[in-house]
């Protein structure tokens, strides 16, 4: 009985503890303009090369608005590697 109860709290306690680091577990999102980019294979060369990117979570590409919308995660990437990425692509970010 005793461990039965034993092994509740601690899957209690594990439960709670997955919930609090999912919780704080960083997903950031971020709007960088990027230059250059002329046409829907444009942006899919600079979504695919996002996406390829440890960290990233998703990212959305637009030709027309000229700018990247980048979900990542915050404990494996910053912005200043997002752009990094971006101008590898050969399109430039927008200062
Ligand atoms: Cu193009």
């Amino acid at each position: 009985m005793l461990s039965r109860i034993t092994s509740l709290v601690v899957t209690g306690v594990f439960v709670l503890t997955l919930g609090l680091v999912t919780a704080f577990a960083a997903t950031k999102t971020v709007t960088i303009k990027v230059t250059g980019m002329k046409c829907a294979k444009c942006s899919a060369s600079v979504t695919k090369a996002l996406k390829a990117t440890e960290g990233v979570e998703d990212a959305q590409v637009s030709s027309e608005k000229g700018e990247a919308v980048v979900k990542y995660d915050d404990e494996k990437l910053n912005e200043a590697k997002l752009r990094e990425v971006i101008n590898g692509t050969g399109f430039k970010v927008a200062e």
